[in-house]
């Protein structure tokens, strides 16, 4: 039968079930990333399973998020992490060297690898023909101790590139264009995957940032074959020896095809709050603008930034804009730094932050009030950038430089100059010294590992009560984000602390949320989160699930979730349940008093609930698609204490 290059590797990697899309599978994960911000979560709990040495052919830990060490709790996290990967058998990207998916796809990818990163972006690699999965901490701690990560087979959706862009038109806009066709929700479950004569005309970075921002349509991952072009990428990483080629059967056979004419793509831009909120540039022409960030995992590349070097040279950033630049990777920098085009930048007035998500994560650069924030990144959520009132609009490195040229939004291709066409190096200039290697001697097991005040245990759930009872702490409407259940920025330092970060659940949408939350836990009541359509769109952080549970949530009803964070609830022990009938979404208001009875009873026999609300009087039903083994996960109230039993 011809196959996808999807079914190909999942195939190789299977170690239960069989490729039928909408069953569970288990695969073998070949590679694991983590960073700082949901990596000492993840290694706590990985230290809790009680292995000896990771059992992966490759795992690799990034301090890339957390960086800006005002006050201890950063540094701290940053050693506990180092003494982790040198006693268990991870290398240590140090701090500094660059954000985990750009230097993962420089150093580390391998095409027809499997790849399990905790971060929503490990998508990254699917450029270089990878099977990349972003998943929460608990599962990529599983998978280092060498267990199957799960995964519902997914429906291959084939995005058929044809033509090539034109000058001033980038991958970015595909991504976009990508966005504006499939939005951010109802792809959970599928995978793009990319093929057609067009995918010739794109480079291993122009790949990497399509199948980056893959993510913000919620597929399980984008994938790219690897061919020629990934060659001598990998051969400019001096690791041609990693090279295979990848490519899809002739006949492969497809559950939906999508044309994408690449020569019909404009410069687009997702405007605020969302990256399906896509429009033309042309249209937005002429609005001021306050500041400019180039950089994250989605456009910091080598070619990205000696691009805007060449847009920006011998020319001066206007007077109004605050301007940023943030390479991807230390290797990025160097490279711009021996080629010139750092000089350019700065000459032009850039401020050069470092090699770390910074901005994008919004724990610095923060913009002024009500600002227009042009950001090359790939998620404008509401306050995500540091300030609530900031409007911040997606756009290619192309489109950002042109704004910080002249104040405005501009159509790049108005600028009046030729398109800078950047070649890749041949070799990189190429220096690992930051990545740590761990230690392969006997004497490991008697590295001591560090714990300052900040790290707190992983907290331990109870088993999943007969009934649940209580109230509906929150309701919520559609696309609420993991940035809205509890926000990044500066309140990330709290991570590995879950008591105190706790205190931070919902904050963006109703600052009460917490003292409400407590009353009732403390009464020994239980909380349940009431939600519209795709709740927990965005990034893998485990604490969206993690400290929801801590305050005593038990259940979330929802219209429908995004894939990481259903399996977030289940690895936490809150129950992810699903309206039968929409419209019951309607009748329920905060406050209420619901009671599902008989729910760890009849979860073990995969029977129908009966969801009763006590204060409106009426009861309806609601389903949930849990396997066996993630029931079973439910009812011991999380896959720590499932694990451990
Ligand atoms: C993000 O882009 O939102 C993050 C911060 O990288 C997250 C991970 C996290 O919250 O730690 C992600 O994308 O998964
Ligand atoms: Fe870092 Fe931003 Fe990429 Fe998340 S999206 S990994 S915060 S650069």
């Amino acid at each position: 039968m011809s196959k996808s290059i999807t079914q190909k590797i999942l195939e190789e990697h299977i170690v239960k079930g069989e490729f039928e899309p909408g069953k569970e599978i288990a695969i073998e994960i070949d590679q694991t990333l983590t960073h700082d911000a949901t990596g000492t979560m993840a290694y706590l709990q990985f230290e809790a399973m009680g292995i000896e040495r990771v059992k992966t052919e490759l795992s690799v830990s990034y301090i890339d998020h957390n960086t800006i060490q005002a006050g201890f709790e950063n540094a701290d996290d940053h050693r506990y992490l180092r003494s982790i990967a040198a006693k268990y058998g991870i290398l240590l990207s140090r701090v500094g060297n660059g954000i985990c998916h750009q230097v993962h796809l420089e150093r580390f990818g391998k095409p027809g690898k499997t790849l399990l990163g905790s971060d929503s972006h490990t998508p990254t690699c699917g450029g270089i023909g990878m099977i990349a999965i972003g998943a929460g901490g608990l599962d990529v701690a599983v998978a280092m101790g060498g267990g199957p990560f799960y995964l519902v087979s997914p429906k291959v959706i084939k995005l058929n590139l044809n033509g090539e862009l034109r000058p001033w038109v980038t991958a970015k806009d595909v991504a976009l264009k990508v966005l504006e066709t499939f939005t951010t929700k109802g792809n959970v479950g599928c995978v793009f995957e990319y093929g057609g004569e067009g995918v010739k005309t794109l480079s291993v970075p122009e790949r990497a940032t399509i199948t980056n921002m893959g993510a913000e349509c919620g597929v399980t991952t984008s994938v790219f074959p690897s061919d020629k072009i990934t060659r001598k990428f990998m051969h400019s990483q001096a690791r041609a020896q990693d090279w295979v080629e990848l490519k899809a059967d002739e006949d492969a056979e497809y559950a939906k095809v999508v044309d994408i004419d690449l020569s019909e793509i404009v410069p687009l831009v997702a405007c605020p709050h969302s990256p399906d909120n896509v429009k033309t540039v042309k249209e937005l022409e002429g609005m001021a603008v306050n500041q400019v960030c180039i950089g994250s995992c989605t456009n910091s590349s080598y070619k990205d930034l000696r691009t805007v070097a060449r847009i920006l040279k011998e020319k001066k950033v206007h007077p109004d804009v605050d301007f940023v630049i943030a390479p991807g990777s230390k290797q990025v920098l160097e490279n711009i730094c021996r080629s010139g085009a750092l000089a350019d930048l700065i000459s032009a007035g850039a401020r050069l932050a470092e090699c770390t998500c910074g901005f994008c994560i919004g724990n610095s650069y923060a913009p002024t009030t009500d600002a227009v924030s042009l950001r090359t990144s790939n998620r404008n959520f509401p306050g995500r950038s540091g300030t609530n009132s900031a409007k911040v609009y997606l756009v290619s490195p192309e489109t950002a430089a042109a704004a910080a040229i002249t104040g405005k939004m501009t159509d790049s291709r108005e600028l009046g100059m030729e398109y800078p066409q950047v070649e890749m190096p041949e070799r990189f200039y190429i220096d690992d010294s930051m990545i740590l290697q761990p230690s392969d001697t006997p004497d490991r097991v008697k590295i001591k590992i560090y714990r300052g005040p900040n790290i707190g245990e992983p907290p331990r759930n109870s088993p999943l009560p007969e009934d649940i009872s209580g109230f509906v702490t929150i309701k919520v409407g559609d696309k609420i984000t993991t940035d809205h259940i509890i926000p990044a920025g500066s309140k990330m330092k709290y991570r590995s602390n879950i008591a105190k970060y706790a205190e931070f659940v919902f904050e963006m949408v109703d600052r009460d949320f917490y003292k409400r939350v407590v009353q009732y836990r403390d009464k020994g009541k239980h909380n349940i989160v009431v939600a519209g359509e795709s709740y927990g769109q965005g990034s893998s952080r485990e604490h969206a699930a993690l400290c929801p549970a801590f305050l005593g949530v038990k259940a979330v009803i929802a219209k429908s979730f995004e894939r990481i964070h259903a399996s977030n609830l289940v690895n936490f022990g809150i129950v992810p349940l699903t309206f039968e009938l929409e419209s019951d979404y309607d009748t329920i208001d905060a406050g209420d008093e619901l009671v599902i009875p008989n729910i760890r009873r009849l979860l073990s026999k995969n029977e129908g609930l009966t969801v009763i609300n006590r204060t409106k009087g009426n009861e309806f039903e609601v389903s949930y698609e849990l396997s066996e083994r993630l029931r079973d996960i439910v009812l011991a109230g999380g896959l720590l204490p499932c694990a451990l039993r």
